[in-house]
């Protein structure tokens, strides 16, 4: 019974230290040192590539060693019913909330412009709306986005959020379905990301939605960069439609050194750092699962392979 771990980023040292703790007698193997692949009954990944899966023929259990899953769903040979889990780790979450508010704080004290008048010495003050008649709205009301909801909703800013199925939270507007997106985005004047990226999802920050939006909307993406159509992104940006863009995720990561974004005037680039997989807080979780799958019982945080997320 031996844990297979893969990540691109995550260091095994310190996820083997922080699973010891729960699991003592754990024995990891980490790609692509794996050994024997039939003692290998459970993996905890992260950029998995095509062709490993269905060498683990005795696997339980697959940990996503993120909240996003579509670096799994995307796999072509992701095995049949393994149960895949994701992360629903507080620490992310506060991390997440974290980003977004500043984000949504710099657009609302207008930085940007700001940094661009310190570049001239220029000093002037420019107008701004209150906050409580600023709307910021999510696209997303899972676990990260009802707790920055809940975050905004404390600075005092009037909140909305999007959603597959229908939602009610005190104090946030909700929509959900395409004619509700529709009706939240002519209502904004800061979109937040928050989707998981799915079929139903990707490529949905295209020309036709950042059209809904009021002229000179801002847009913070910190989910997936495949929701964007860059292009259609770049020519709002340029038109002035929107006014402004934080992105921490791209199409394709790392960002070429080449492309648009890095130094457009009006976009912020950070790479892919708005909430970081913590081993410390994420390892609970990870522990349990491994043990549940031992233990031939149901896991937690399963992904639902019928939407994606
Ligand atoms: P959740 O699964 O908890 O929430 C997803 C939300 O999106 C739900 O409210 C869901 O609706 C909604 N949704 C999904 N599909 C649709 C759709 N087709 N139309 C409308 N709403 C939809 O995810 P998390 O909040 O935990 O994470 C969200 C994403 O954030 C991750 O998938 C990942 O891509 C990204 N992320 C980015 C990080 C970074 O550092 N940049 C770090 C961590 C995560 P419903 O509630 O009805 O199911
Ligand atoms: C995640 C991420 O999905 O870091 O957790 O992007």
């Amino acid at each position: 019974m031996a844990v297979l771990f893969k990540s691109t980023w995550d260091s095994a040292a310190r996820w083997r230290a922080e699973l010891s703790r729960f699991i003592p007698d754990i024995d990891i193997r980490v790609w692509p040192e794996y050994g024997e692949p039939d003692d290998i009954t459970f993996a905890v990944v992260w950029g998995m590539p095509p062709g490993e899966f269905p060498k683990f023929r005795r696997l339980r259990g697959i940990a996503s060693l993120g909240a996003g899953v579509d670096h799994l769903m995307r796999l072509p040979d992701l095995p049949a019913g393994v149960p895949v889990t994701r992360l629903v780790d507080p620490g992310m979450t506060a991390e997440m909330s974290e980003y977004v508010v500043l984000q949504v704080l710099r657009f609302h004290r207008r930085l940007p412009e700001y940094a661009g008048f310190q570049a001239m010495a220029k000093w002037q003050p420019l107008p701004r709306a209150d906050t409580p008649s600023t709307r910021v709205s999510i696209l997303g009301l899972g676990v990260l986005g009802q707790d920055a909801a809940a975050k905004l909703k404390l600075l005092g800013f009037k909140v909305a959020g999007w959603s597959r199925s229908a939602k009610e939270i005190a104090g946030v507007e909700t929509f959900h379905g395409a004619g509700g997106l529709t009706a939240m985005l002519a209502t904004t004047d800061i979109l937040v990301n928050l989707l998981p990226l799915t079929a139903d999802t990707q490529d949905i920050v295209n020309a036709d939605l950042l059209a809904k939006l009021p002229q000179g909307a801002a847009f913070v993406n910190c989910a997936r960069g495949r929701h964007v159509v860059d292009a259609d992104l770049l020519a709002a940006l340029d038109s002035g439609q929107i006014r402004g863009a934080a992105l921490d995720v791209f199409r394709d990561e790392p960002l070429a050194a080449d492309h648009p974004y890095w130094r457009h005037p009006k976009v912020l680039v950070t790479p892919h750092v708005a909430a970081a997989t913590n081993p410390v807080t994420a390892a609970p979780q990870v522990a349990e699962n491994i043990l549940r799958a031992a233990r031939g019982e149901p896991l937690l945080n399963v992904v639902d392979m019928a939407t994606g997320y």
